[in-house]
């Protein structure tokens, strides 16, 4: 028997990248369910060449589920996440609300796939697993085979990260003011706390304390969980008017020496990673290239000759697949083709 998944947030914009992930991946699944709050019952969405209808979280009985993906925002997944694995389902969720919970594994399959191996031997585990923000996925697939290598001591990140990340109503945002702008209509933001179109935002979710953003926090916190606490990292987060895709411009402080000729080697062998590095006009990925893929590209990979061990690289992903759905769906069949979590039917 295959597995019985359930996608709550279906309707959302990574919600509907899972349901497209997990049909093109052939991910084993007997049956698929799509979920979402009452205002969205009944709303068709697609999984393959199927056409499903939402039905309603509230009312669903995940007794039979084997993996819920859920993509619905904190305050729902704190509450409702926590009641979901309750029943025996493998709930991985895609928000920030377990992620710093040091008894939730966070997990990006490239970098961190056996932390999952001691995870499910714990007796007294909490079935969530967490993904993680999009702009730390993409950097840790792209810095994880350069930290086992030569070992990183530091790296400054500044991210170029499109309006997709904030959902679809930023992307009609964007949209709207860019229309906006040719027909000189006003132009209003709701989402945004400046203008977007034609224009660029230092500042991603709220400020914290020491001036940091909470994206720029969140790169931090995720890379030294996942990758190595030791690792010194800052970041400044900015918006750019792109709809797909984030990008990143990384400067990489090595313990060891590590030449870029070696990096452009490894990252090519590396899983995940995908190198497009010729030193000539157009030989470079850019967001919008990215956007539909599953690879984390990597571009502009050269020394830093300020620094002793030190190297530029430019990282570019689709931050709803790699960033989001991708990486929920790949922790998922991490777990089934490790064969650490059979389906429920099979007991
Ligand atoms: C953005 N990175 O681009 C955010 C979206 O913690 O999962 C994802 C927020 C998160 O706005």
């Amino acid at each position: 028997m295959g597995y019985k998944v359930a996608v709550v947030g279906a309707t959302g914009n990574v919600g509907r990248e899972m349901m497209d992930i997990l049909s093109e991946r052939g991910f084993p699944a007997d049956e698929v369910v799509a979920l979402a709050s009452s205002r969205s019952k009944g709303k068709e969405v697609s999984y393959g060449d199927k056409t499903l209808k939402c039905q309603v979280l509230d009312h669903y009985d995940f007794s039979d589920v084997d993996f819920c993906l859920m993509s619905a925002g904190g305050t729902l997944s704190k509450e409702w996440s926590p009641k979901i694995a309750a029943t025996g389902c493998i709930v991985i969720d895609n928000s920030s609300q377990w992620r710093y919970d040091e008894r939730i594994p966070l997990i990006v399959p490239e970098v961190n796939a056996h932390v999952l191996d001691e995870w499910v031997k714990k007796k007294d585990r909490i079935n969530i697993i967490a993904n993680p923000n999009c702009s730390t996925a993409q950097l840790l697939v792209a810095l994880k085979p350069l930290h086992d290598k030569a070992t990183i001591k530091r790296i400054v990140v500044s991210t170029y990260q499109s309006v997709s990340g904030g959902g679809k109503a930023a992307m009609d945002e964007l949209f709207h003011q860019t229309r906006a702008v040719f027909v000189a209509d006003p132009i209003e933001n709701n989402i945004f706390t400046k203008r977007i179109a034609f224009n660029v935002i230092p500042h991603i979710d709220s400020f914290m304390d020491d001036g940091s953003t909470k994206e720029e926090w969140k790169v931090v916190a995720e890379t030294k969980k996942m990758l190595d606490p030791k690792i010194k990292v800052t970041c400044t987060a900015v918006r750019v008017p792109v709809f797909v895709s984030h990008a990143e411009a990384v400067n990489i402080e090595f313990e060891n020496p590590l030449s870029a000729d070696e990096a452009r080697d490894i990252l090519r062998e590396a899983p995940g990673c995908l190198v497009i590095d010729k030193r000539e006009d157009g030989g470079y990925i850019t967001p919008v290239e990215a956007a539909g893929e599953d690879a984390t590209y990597i571009s502009r990979i050269r020394e830093d000759p300020t620094l002793e061990n030190g190297l530029n690289i430019w990282v570019v992903s689709d931050n709803l697949r790699k960033g989001a759905a991708l990486n929920t769906v790949q922790i998922a069949e991490t777990l089934v083709n490790k064969g650490l979590v059979k389906p429920r039917s099979d007991a």
